[in-house]
């Protein structure tokens, strides 16, 4: 009887890893029952006990991989000016440049004539009517008076060439009506002679100049042929400028 008891005081001792459990009541053992009452059967489950407190933290984990690059930042601000680059080499030379306007003609200022004898002249105190033209292009000299006619006014330059023949040759070159230049010249006998002169003169405009012999006609022996010239030349060598 006592060795039942004991078993039963077993059963009703809580269990290890059943600490939170709550023991199920213990039927008390009815006093002075018989001997062959048979134990009682076994009590329901207890309740399920209160959640229990929350664990320790963990240990710190393994470090984790190397992130994604971020985005680009904004841009910088602008830098300083460089030093000057060394000068580049010399270029091809330009195009050339328009023809320029024609410039004042100078045609105005152009005067000359060089003529000739065609036979000799007797006659004294007239003008020598050279009427061999060698050029004439501005019409200045006037063949049929035998005079140079200043249509521009400047310096002008004039020369005779005469073949002196048979007589003496004295001759005079005129301008408005006066001598202003004498050439002599003595004929010798069976030989042919030259007398000749020049002279700078300045014309006004209007002026007229010409070569004739000069005296009473005794000095008159100006000569030209097919193959003797005696030529009166002139020229403008420079207009006045106004
Ligand atoms: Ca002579």
């Amino acid at each position: 009887m006592l060795l039942l008891g004991a078993v039963l005081l077993l059963l009703a001792l809580p269990s290890h890893g059943q600490e939170n459990i709550e023991a199920p009541e213990v039927l008390p053992i009815p006093k002075g029952a018989c001997a062959g009452w048979m134990a009682g059967i076994p009590g329901h489950p207890g309740h399920n006990g209160t959640p229990g407190r929350d664990g320790r933290d963990g240990t710190p984990g393994e470090k984790g991989e190397k992130g994604d690059p971020g985005f680009a930042g904004p841009k910088g601000d602008t830098g300083e000016t460089g030093v000057s680059g060394v000068e580049g080499p010399r270029g091809f030379p330009g195009i050339p440049g328009r023809k320029g306007e024609p410039g004042e003609s100078a045609y105005v200022y152009r005067s000359a004539f060089s003529v000739g004898l065609e036979t000799r002249v007797t006659i004294p105190n007239i003008p020598i009517r050279f009427t061999k033209i060698f050029y004439n292009q501005q019409n200045h000299y006037d063949g049929t008076t035998g005079k140079f006619y200043c249509n521009i006014p400047g310096l002008y330059y004039f020369s005779y060439h005469i073949t002196v023949y048979l007589k003496d040759v004295k001759v005079s070159l005129y301008k408005k009506d006066k001598a202003v230049l004498f050439t002599y010249d003595q004929f010798q006998d069976k030989n042919v002679d030259q007398a000749s002169g020049s002279v700078l003169l300045y014309l006004e405009k209007g002026d007229q100049v010409w070569l004739q012999v000069y005296g009473d006609g005794e000095n008159n022996g100006v000569y030209a042929d097919n193959v003797h010239d005696s030529t009166f030349t002139g020229f403008l060598l420079y207009h006045d400028i106004e």
